[in-house]
C-alpha cells in the first residue's frame, strides 16, 4: 500500500513502472482492537475560542514554518488540464506535481509541497480526471492516476511514498522526525491510512456508530505525545496524510448522519482546529459543501 511507484523516462510507449517496496497494510482490526469506544453527545463542529487559544500554544516550529512558508496569500491556481489541453514540455527539467484538485491523495502531496515552501520549485499541474488528457498516461505516468511528480527525469507516484520523497529530496523544514520512537509510530500510522479510510467509508451506508471506533483510535493516537496537538507532537507528514480524509468525513457525517466526529474527542477537535490554521493546508482545502455533495454521490448513490 505504501509502495513508491516510479516510472523512468524512456520512450513514451515503453515507460516502465516498478514498485520499490511492497509493504502490506496492517489490517484495521489490529489497529482498532487495542482501543475502547467512548462517546459523549456534542453538536458543534468548530471549537470554542478558549480551546482554539489553548491549541495555539502548542504550535510547533514546523507548524509555524508551514504557515509562513505558504504565505498568507492564496496562490493563483491554474485551471485543470483536459482532453483538449496540450501537454506541458515534459522532462524539460521543470519539477511538476500532477494533481486533481478534488483528490485527497494528491492533496497530501500538495500540502507537503506548500508546507515546505516549495511553491516556486514544484509547479502544480492539475488534471481534470473526468476528462483526462490521453498524454498523461502516454507521456507522464503510465498508472494514469494522480498524484505523480516529475522530477530528475523520472516520474514518481503513490502519495505516501511521494510525501516522504518530497520531504527528503527538497529543502524546507523536515516533516519527518529523527526520534526513533516517533518514526516507528509515524510508520505505523501512515500504514494504517488506507484501512482507516476503508473502515470509515464502509460505515457510511450502515451504522455510523461503527465508524466511531476509527475516530476513537485517532483520538488515542493524538494522545500519545503530549507536547503538541499533532500526531507526533510536532507537525509532520502523518498530519498531512490524515488531513484530506478527515476534511471530508467531518462535514459529510455531520450533514448526512448528524454525527459529529469531534464529540467527546477533544484531541481530535484541537487537531482539526490547529490544522485549519496551517496556511499550506488551508490553500488546498475544498469547499465543504462540494465535498459533501461529492461524497453523497459516491457513497450514497443507491440510498
Ligand atoms: N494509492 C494511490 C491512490 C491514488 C488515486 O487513487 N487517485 C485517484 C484520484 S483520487 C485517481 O487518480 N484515480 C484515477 C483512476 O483510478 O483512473 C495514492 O496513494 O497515490
Amino acid at each position: 500500500m505504501t509502495a513508491l511507484q516510479v516510472s523512468y523516462r524512456s520512450s513514451a510507449a515503453s515507460s516502465s513502472s516498478r514498485n520499490l517496496s511492497d509493504t502490506p497494510a496492517l489490517s484495521f482490526s489490529s489497529f482498532s482492537e487495542r482501543f475502547v469506544l467512548i462517546r459523549f453527545p456534542k453538536t458543534h463542529v468548530l471549537s470554542p475560542p478558549k480551546l482554539r487559544l489553548k491549541a495555539s500554544f502548542g504550535r510547533t516550529r514546523a507548524a509555524r514554518f508551514a504557515t509562513m512558508a505558504a504565505g498568507s496569500e492564496q496562490e493563483a491556481l491554474p485551471a485543470a488540464l483536459t482532453s483538449t489541453s496540450d501537454p506541458p514540455p515534459v522532462f524539460d527539467g521543470t519539477t511538476r506535481l500532477y494533481i486533481s484538485y478534488k483528490c485527497p491523495y494528491a492533496q497530501r502531496v500538495w500540502i507537503t509541497r506548500n508546507c515546505k515552501g516549495l511553491q516556486e520549485k514544484i509547479q502544480l499541474v492539475p488534471i481534470d480526471l473526468q476528462d483526462r488528457p490521453s498524454w498523461y498516461k502516454e507521456k507522464v505516468y503510465p498508472a494514469n492516476k494522480v498524484p505523480s511528480l516529475e522530477h530528475d527525469n523520472k516520474v514518481v507516484g503513490e502519495s505516501l511514498g511521494l510525501i516522504k520523497y518530497i520531504d527528503s529530496h527538497f529543502e524546507g523544514p523536515s516533516l519527518f522526525p529523527d526520534d526513533l520512537a516517533k518514526r516507528e509510530f509515524a510508520e505505523e500510522l501512515l500504514s494504517q491510512t488506507y484501512s482507516f479510510h476503508k473502515y470509515v467509508t464502509s460505515a457510511f451506508k450502515g451504522d455510523v456508530e461503527e465508524a466511531g471506533a476509527a475516530f476513537d483510535n485517532i483520538e488515542t493516537a493524538l494522545s500519545k505525545f503530549k507536547e503538541g496537538p499533532f500526531f507526533l507532537g510536532q507537525f509532520s507528514l502523518v498530519d498531512i496524510a490524515y488531513a484530506p480524509f478527515l476534511e471530508r468525513y467531518q462535514p459529510f457525517l455531520l450533514d448526512v448522519k448528524k454525527y459529529d466526529i469531534t464529540a467527546g474527542r477533544p484531541k481530535l477537535e484541537a487537531w482539526l482546529e490547529e490544522m485549519n490554521r496551517i496556511e499550506g493546508y488551508r490553500q488546498t482545502q475544498n469547499d465543504p459543501k462540494e465535498l459533501v455533495e461529492s461524497y453523497k454521490k459516491r457513497f450514497l448513490v443507491q440510498v
